[in-house]
């Protein structure tokens, strides 16, 4: 069956184009800083939002046309996966991401929920066969089902802990199966409500033993692929224990399995955090330890994870900036954990949005390049730093300075000049790359 009818293989026709239905900026084989913008890039659809996304709200029930909605239980199941491939090649994606509960529904035990995954693995892994489309990376879902109330690997009950081990073990079998090239961890409802009746520091060990147990795990089937935690300060619980990039990394190597995993930093998210995603992206970088990202975005006014299709180009613009200035991506990817607004319910929208959020790390692309190019931001930031260069800075950066000889120094130089950080200048900088 053709769930899209009348819409076919999106073309790129250029930023002159006026075809809603067309790539404005990602031009796939378009080469820029030596490697192809699809190489770059790396875009993922993901499954939960796109083929699962019902528009419902906590005001308002379900009302996204989805024309596999006419099929129940296994075979809707089948019926998403023939759309989802059909929404892949349409669209031309490389890759794509899914939790283990979008692509099949829960039996009544875990054998036969776990039977329903493997005839939907197998499906999948033969469409896989003939499309260029790949699995940029699984996840559990161990945060919707009640069992999962007081959280998963922090729950309070052992018999849940054992319950999302045996669910992280089939996820990453399927992992293997299907070639993915990074597995997440988001801590759904690891976190807490009060510390009235939560032991945090034992939640957090058994976080650790949690985590522990599926690297080993890894390494006994062999799977290959990278391990990424995804932060989030908040929602579903108060305190989410992930709380952004620094508390995550800082959890990792208190645990000593920093090692062993990555980041998969949201946009959303670190603006939930209160950072923007420049600089969530920039403390995983600067700790080797930017793995892969999810594209969205949040709105200011509003107070939760929103995940709308990326727009914003500035943001774009300094995202793609520190995934180049870190090398780019190597087994991440650009993923669209969006969705689009519950007026926005006829399948064609899925099409649209996805084509601005490309377009919009397209573009930010392009203008991230140039300004690294043109060393814009390098040579504002060598000279913003250049008074360690010589004298007094070059010694305290050598190791060479104590407290003796700076006051030694300071005392022999009152007089201390300071020149403008400059933001606007650089600002107009920025807008002058952006529209040029
Ligand atoms: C929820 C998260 C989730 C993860 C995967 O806020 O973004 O969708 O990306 O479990
Ligand atoms: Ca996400
Ligand atoms: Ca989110």
């Amino acid at each position: 069956m053709v769930f899209f009818p009348g819409i076919g293989k999106i073309a790129y026709e250029g930023p002159e184009s006026k075809n809603p239905l067309a790539f404005k900026h990602y031009n796939p084989s378009e080469t820029v800083m030596g490697k192809t913008m699809e190489e770059h890039l790396r875009f993922a659809v993901a499954y939960w939002h796109t083929f699962k996304g019902d528009g419902s709200d906590p005001f308002g029930d379900k009302n996204m046309i989805r024309p596999w909605d006419k099929y129940k239980g296994m075979d809707l199941a089948k019926a998403r996966v023939e759309a989802a491939f059909e929404f892949f090649e349409k669209l031309d994606v490389p890759f794509f991401c899914f939790h283990d509960r979008d692509i099949a529904p829960e039996g009544d035990n875990l054998i036969e929920t776990n039977q329903n995954l493997d005839k939907i693995v197998a499906m999948i892994k033969d469409y896989m066969r003939t499309s260029k489309v790949k699995l940029l990376w699984n996840t559990s879902n161990l945060f919707t089902h009640p069992r999962y109330v007081h959280g998963a690997a922090t729950s309070c009950n052992a018999d849940v802990f054992a319950y999302g081990a045996a669910q992280v073990k089939k996820s990453l079998e399927i992992a293997v199966e299907l070639g993915a090239e990074n597995y997440v961890f988001w801590g759904g409802r690891e976190g807490y409500e009060t510390l009235l009746n939560t032991d945090m520091k034992f939640e957090l060990d058994n976080l650790a033993r949690f985590l522990r147990m599926a690297v080993d795990y890894a390494k006994e089937i062999g799977f290959k692929g990278q391990f990424l935690i995804e932060p989030k300060p908040k929602e579903p619980t108060k305190h989410q224990y992930d709380f952004d990039a620094a508390t995550t990394i800082a959890f990792l190597q208190t645990y000593g399995l920093k090692d062993y995993f990555k980041l998969n930093i949201e946009a959303n998210h670190a603006t939930l955090a209160g950072h923007t995603f420049q600089h969530e992206l920039r403390v995983a970088s600067i700790h080797g330890m930017l793995g892969s990202i999810d594209a969205n975005q949040g709105d200011l006014m509003l107070g939760w994870d929103t995940d709308e299709f990326p727009t914003d180009l500035y943001v774009t613009t300094l995202a793609m900036y520190e995934i180049l200035k870190a090398g780019g991506f190597t087994t991440g990817g650009i993923n669209f954990d969006a969705k689009v607004r519950r007026g926005s319910f006829e399948p064609e929208d899925l099409f649209y949005a996805h084509i601005i959020g490309m377009d919009s790390y397209a573009k930010g692309l392009k203008v991230a390049a140039k300004l690294i190019e043109d060393r814009v931001i390098d040579e504002i930031i060598e000279e913003r730093y250049s008074s360690y260069k010589s004298g007094i800075g070059l010694e305290i950066v050598n190791g060479e300075a104590n407290f003796h000889t700076l006051e030694e120094y300071a005392l022999q130089n009152p007089v201390i000049m300071n020149s403008s950080g400059k933001q606007e200048r650089i600002k107009a900088l920025i807008n002058q790359y952006l529209f040029g």
